[in-house]
């Protein structure tokens, strides 16, 4: 077992794997923090490098050649994976399904299914290696859980990181490595200026309000996760806003 603890980040360049890299290079810990925006990802790197090692690198998490070239190319310090966050993700069009280009499918399913699989796939070695303690901590959603209209695709993508998180425990039960599904409710980040497509107002208008989460509340939880005793797994956990909870069931009404 490794005793240099880096931490691995998709998505780094705001929000939950932002505030992530903060909280983890605030605990010592060195970081491998990767998105498609490079520009972001320097700047976090020049604001958390007098804490930490860090190595940036841009990535596009629906190439698993580019992936595994990224993880080919890890410096030989930085090798030793203790956890992985496998954050990178994104909702599109709020809309109704019947009113959804099939692009905006197609881009969710590669992004929070296929690439999450590219990353987790390419990882793999590396986190087996570590063994006890070694985390993957997967960012679900309770739209994975529970359905709500204008979810289609997204909900079923993390349905499918909440299954996916499950099986991987099956097989690695003799590793050490343990897999958390973290699914959150409404949180407050670039989500939903992502979702309709740079509508500032639709984004503020959403979270006006609400008390919704925060990126550092899901940085601590992630956090939480990942550093707990090797004996411990969180296999699922589940959080909301106070001030969110489940709506009624839906009855669309004939005119009477
Ligand atoms: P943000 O939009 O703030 O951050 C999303 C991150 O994902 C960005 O760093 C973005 O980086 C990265 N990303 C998107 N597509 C790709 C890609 N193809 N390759 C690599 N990186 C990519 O949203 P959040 O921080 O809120 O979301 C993080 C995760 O949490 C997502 O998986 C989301 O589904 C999930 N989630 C969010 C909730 C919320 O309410 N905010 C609630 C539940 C789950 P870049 O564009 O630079 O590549
Ligand atoms: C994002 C949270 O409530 O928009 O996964 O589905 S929600």
């Amino acid at each position: 077992m490794s005793t240099n603890k880096v931490v691995f980040i998709t998505g780094a360049t705001s929000g939950f794997g932002r505030a992530t890299a903060r909280r983890f290079a605030a605990a010592g810990r060195s970081l491998v923090l990767t998105g498609r925006r490079l520009e972001r990802l320097q700047a976090l790197q020049q604001e958390l490098q007098d804490q930490v090692p860090v190595h940036v690198a841009a990535l596009d998490v629906r190439d698993a050649e580019a992936v595994a070239a990224v993880v080919a190319a890890l410096p030989q310090a930085l090798r030793p994976i203790t956890a992985l966050v496998n954050n990178a993700g994104l909702a599109l069009a709020p809309e109704p399904a019947q009113k959804v280009a099939l692009e905006d499918w197609h881009t969710m399913i590669d992004t929070n299914v296929k690439g999450l699989v590219n990353v987790t796939h390419a990882l793999l070695p590396q986190l087996l290696e570590t063994g006890a303690g070694a985390s993957i901590v997967n960012l679900g959603s309770v739209a994975g859980q529970w359905p709500y209209p204008g979810s289609h695709v997204y909900g079923a993508s993390k349905a499918f990181v909440k299954q996916f998180s499950y099986n991987l425990r099956c097989d690695l039960i003799s590793t050490g490595v343990r897999v958390t599904d973290l699914a959150p409710g409404m949180a407050e980040t670039e989500f939903t200026l992502v979702r309709t497509k740079g509508d500032q107002a639709a984004s503020d208008q959403l979270y006006r309000g609400a008390n919704a989460l925060q990126a550092e509340d899901i940085a601590e939880q992630i956090y939480y996760i990942a550093t707990l005793p090797p004996h411990i797994s969180i296999n699922r956990l589940e959080v909301m806003p106070t001030q969110q909870a489940w709506s009624p069931f839906l009855v669309h009404r004939e005119p009477v």
